[in-house]
């Protein structure tokens, strides 16, 4: 198949655009470096060293000898050479990654907010317009987030996207109806995905657009089988407050010596992901794409649930590293459950990575080798929920 990576060089796009490659796709990617130019701006970085673009495409050819194009430019502005691209590369399938995914830099301040919705509805919504405009019969596959569904506790568990629903009319008659799972997000970035979900809902209906959207936890680990090859290949690391996921946040701590920044009491429960499941799951999405006419397709793309306060004590009995409770940066549930359907990535044939001390130590290692380039200071997550805090 013929497949655009939009996002290509951030944490989840560049393994998913390799494995894509090394399984006999043709790749393009397109990138407007905008995550690098962010680190600049927090004066921050890649816990691994990342090379430049060029250099791990030039990699890429000498490993595999396939070849990857890039084009550097902003989906979200730059909507002529997005549709020149879908005239003259006539892609079969679209990923998109391309959004700004931090919840704590779309709360920093009014800049970053309004930084976010404009780049993240922009961009998913000039990938739709193109190809209607493009008139191609193209595949979207759009990394969502399971944070639309909201971190309440629901009291069920959390269906693929859609809610069956009993409507009772003026006669008393009860009807059946399949809506989209109503919306709670918890950031400012997760507002832009909620949003996301309609656009991909009137295109579909509208123009028969075909799209997955997949609901992804939080992705943990560094490394694929492909940015493995070579360590011009490796992925990026994000380990700073704004950008720093959880579980690689306490994994890379522990490796420095610094204590586990648990937020709150730490009863948050979130669904995760290793990223050689994503990248996995998004080959599993492209090869079961919806039927035209079918509607947006929704797949939760997680593989377990974990409370905060479980992960760090687990990481601490591994380690010995103190576990610190920090007060709570953000505005969310003190304690919740979560029960996740994931039902469909199994029956395609995922086999579930789950967490293991292999795995986690393979992070630990990780973090142990390039911890001289961790700026200590850019640890604390100092971006407030609300002013008041
Ligand atoms: P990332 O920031 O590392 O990568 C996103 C990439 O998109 C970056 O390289 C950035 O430069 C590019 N980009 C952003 N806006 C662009 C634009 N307008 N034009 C062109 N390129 C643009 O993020 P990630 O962790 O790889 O996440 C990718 C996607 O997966 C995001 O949409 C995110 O919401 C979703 N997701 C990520 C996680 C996670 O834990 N990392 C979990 C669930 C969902
Ligand atoms: N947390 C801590 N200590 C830390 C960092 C985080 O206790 O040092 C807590 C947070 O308060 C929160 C939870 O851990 O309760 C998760 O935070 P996170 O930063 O790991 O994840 P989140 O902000 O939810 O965002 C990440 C990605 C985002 C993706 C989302 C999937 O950055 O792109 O959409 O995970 S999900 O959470 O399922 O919505």
């Amino acid at each position: 198949m013929r497949i655009v990576v939009f996002g290509g060089d951030g944490f989840c796009g560049w393994p998913t655009a390799l494995h894509l490659s090394q399984v006999g796709h043709e790749v393009v990617i397109v990138d407007n470096l905008s995550r690098r130019n962010i680190d600049n701006e927090l004066e921050t970085n890649s816990l691994t060293p990342i090379v430049p673009m060029s250099v791990r495409l030039q990699a890429w050819k000498e490993k595999t000898g396939k070849v990857i194009e890039f084009y550097n430019f902003d989906i979200a502005q730059e909507y002529d050479r997005l549709l020149n691209l879908f005239n003259d590369f006539k892609p079969d399938t679209v990923v998109h990654f391309a959004e700004q995914r931090a919840a704590p830099y779309s709360m920093k301040s009014a800049r970053q907010k309004r930084y976010t919705v404009d780049n993240n509805l922009n961009a998913t919504h000039n990938v739709l317009c193109a190809i209607v405009d493009s008139g191609l019969d193209v595949h979207v596959v759009h990394l969502g987030t399971m944070g639309v569904y909201g971190y309440g506790t629901a009291g069920m568990k959390i269906p693929e996207g859609y809610l069956k629903v009993q409507v009772v009319n003026e006669n008393g008659d009860v009807a059946e109806q399949d809506i989209l799972y109503p919306v709670n997000p918890g950031s400012i970035y997760h507002m832009t995905k909620t949003q996301d979900q309609l656009f991909f809902a009137y295109y579909n209906k509208n123009d028969a657009i075909r799209v997955t959207d997949l609901h992804q936890g939080i992705v943990w680990g560094t490394n694929t089988t492909e940015t493995n090859l070579d360590e011009r290949l490796i992925n990026r690391f994000d380990y700073d407050g704004d950008y720093g996921t959880v579980l690689n946040r306490f994994l890379m701590q522990a490796a420095i010596g610094h204590p586990l920044t648990v937020h709150g009491s730490g009863g948050q429960t979130r669904a995760f992901i290793h990223i050689q499941d994503t990248v996995r799951c998004v080959e599993l999405a492209i090869g079961h794409p919806p039927e035209k006419g079918e509607r947006v397709k929704i797949l939760n793309q997680m593989t377990e649930t974990h409370r905060i306060r479980d992960l760090a004590n687990m990481i601490s009995e591994m380690t010995g590293a103190e576990v610190k409770k920090m007060p709570n940066p953000r505005f969310e549930a003190a304690e919740n459950d979560l029960h996740v359907e994931n039902k469909s990535f199994l029956k395609m044939g995922l086999d579930p990575i789950t967490l293991s001390k292999g795995l986690m130590q393979e992070v630990h290692d990780i973090a142990t080798k390039y911890k001289d380039r961790c700026d200590m200071s850019k640890i604390p997550a100092t971006s407030l929920w609300r002013k008041e805090k």
